[in-house]
Parts: C-alpha cells; sequence; structure tokens
C-alpha cells in the first residue's frame, strides 16, 4: 500500500511538473524563433499607403520586408496620406502592370486583399500565400500610376 501511494505521488508530481515546463517552453520559442512565431501567426509585413497632395502628386506604396516566406502573411495596412487607399495583392507575371482606361489595374489576378483604409487608419488583414511573385497595389483609380505599387516575393 505504501508503494503504490508513493508511485501515485511520483506521479502527480510528474504530471505538474510537465504541465508547467510544457508552458514556459512556449516563452522560450517566441523570443528565439522570430521563424516559428512568425508561422504560427502569420509573417508581418507592414504596408504604407501614402500621399500629400492627392491625386495632384506622386504616392506611395512601402512594405517593411521585400521578400517573405510562403505561408500565412499578416500585413498590417497604415493610410499616412491626404486621401483614402486600398491594398490589393495581385499574383504578378511581370511587376509593370497595364493601367487601363479606367485608371486601373486588372484584378483577375488577385491573391487577395486587405481593402480600403481610411485616412490615418490601420487595417490587418492575413493571406496565405504560396511561393511566386506578387505585386501589392492600391487599385483606387489613377493611384497605381502615381507609384502605389510594390513587388513583394515570396518563397
Ligand atoms: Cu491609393
Amino acid at each position: 500500500m505504501l508503494a503504490v501511494a508513493l508511485v501515485f505521488g511520483v506521479a502527480l508530481v510528474g504530471c505538474g511538473s510537465s504541465s508547467s515546463s510544457s508552458g514556459s517552453t512556449t516563452t522560450p520559442k517566441d523570443t528565439s524563433g522570430g521563424v516559428s512565431t512568425g508561422t504560427a501567426t502569420g509573417t508581418p509585413v507592414a504596408v504604407e499607403l501614402g500621399d500629400t497632395t492627392g491625386t495632384n502628386g506622386p504616392m506611395t506604396l512601402t512594405l517593411s520586408q521585400a521578400s517573405v516566406p510562403a505561408g500565412k502573411i499578416t500585413f498590417t495596412v497604415k493610410n499616412t496620406g491626404t486621401i483614402k487607399h486600398e491594398m490589393v495583392v495581385l499574383k504578378a507575371t511581370t511587376t509593370e502592370l497595364v493601367v487601363g482606361a479606367d485608371g486601373k489595374v486588372s484584378e483577375d489576378a488577385t491573391a487577395g486583399e486587405v481593402g480600403e483604409v481610411e485616412i490615418g487608419k490601420s487595417k490587418a488583414g492575413s493571406l496565405t500565400l504560396k511561393a511566386g511573385t506578387y505585386e501589392v497595389v492600391c487599385n483606387i483609380k489613377d493611384h497605381y500610376g502615381l507609384g502605389m505599387h510594390a513587388t513583394l516575393t515570396v518563397t
């Protein structure tokens, strides 16, 4: 009887310590591996949409990184400009897309979008992208032509 009680005691202690140690393994993972954290929550890419004089001047679309690993990518899109912008991801066959008569590029090859972002606001959205070349664009009339596009390479 005494032996059984001891075994139980050991088993309980073992249980308690294993659950607490599995809890603490999660923390080192976050700090040691930006990679493993990235795949779990999506590789973060910050996108900035900007302009200073609306359609009267050049506009910008910048990515925090131009190359990311394939998989889930979480875009955090901020509009630092003076008018509304949007963010669309297109599977690129070329990085020089043709602007149509409507002032927009074709969205036939869309891989997804975060959508419109109001002035001064931020909006996040995740897309799962396969390896390849993508063009991240703002496809509001004339914005692509004014500079709102950037190439994202997914490896
Ligand atoms: Cu725009």
